[in-house]
C-alpha cells in the first residue's frame, strides 16, 4: 500500500501522532478533527496515501465513503445535530489544507451559519476526546 512518511495523517495511521481514533478497518481509518469546525466533526481517510479526490484509487475512494456513512449515523446518533455535511476539499481554492485525500463528517446545527472555508481554530482536547468516546459507543 503506497504511504508518504512525510504526511501528516499517514503519521497518524501507523500511530506516530496521537489522535482520537474513532474507527479503523484494513482500507480506513477515522479520528476526531482537532480543528473542529463544529462539535463532533470527525474524518475519514483511507490509508492507502493519495493527495485528492484526482488521484485517489477506486476501492480506497468506495471504502473511505462506505465508513463516511458509518461514521456519520455514529455521530448523528451521539450528537442529534440539525443536519450534517460529508465534505471533501481539493487544492488552495477549497481550502485543502492536509494533501492526504479525508471527508469531512461535519455536523450542523440550525443557524449555524458556518462558511465552507473555515478558519482552523484550535479545539478542546478533553471535549473532543470525550466525544470520540461517545460516538464508538455508538458505532
Ligand atoms: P482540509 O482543510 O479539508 O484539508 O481539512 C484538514 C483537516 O484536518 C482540518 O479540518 C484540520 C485537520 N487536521 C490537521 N492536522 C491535524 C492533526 O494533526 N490531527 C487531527 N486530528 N486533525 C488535523
Amino acid at each position: 500500500m503506497n504511504t508518504d512518511p512525510d504526511c501528516i495523517f499517514c503519521k497518524i495511521i501507523a500511530g506516530e501522532i496521537p489522535s482520537f481514533k474513532i474507527h479503523e478497518d484494513s482500507e480506513t481509518f477515522a479520528f476526531m478533527d482537532i480543528n473542529p469546525a463544529n462539535e463532533g466533526h470527525a474524518l475519514v481517510i483511507p490509508k492507502e496515501h493519495a493527495r485528492d479526490v484526482y488521484s485517489v484509487s477506486d476501492s480506497a475512494i468506495s471504502a473511505t465513503v462506505k465508513t463516511a456513512k458509518k461514521i456519520a449515523a455514529a455521530v448523528d446518533k451521539t450528537l442529534n445535530p440539525d443536519g450534517l455535511n460529508l465534505l471533501q476539499c481539493n487544492g488552495p481554492a477549497a481550502a485543502q489544507s492536509v494533501m492526504h485525500f479525508h471527508m469531512h463528517v461535519l455536523p450542523r446545527r440550525n443557524g449555524d451559519d458556518l462558511k465552507l472555508n473555515w478558519g482552523l481554530e484550535a479545539g478542546d482536547m478533553d471535549a473532543i476526546g470525550q466525544l470520540a468516546e461517545r460516538i464508538r459507543d455508538n458505532l
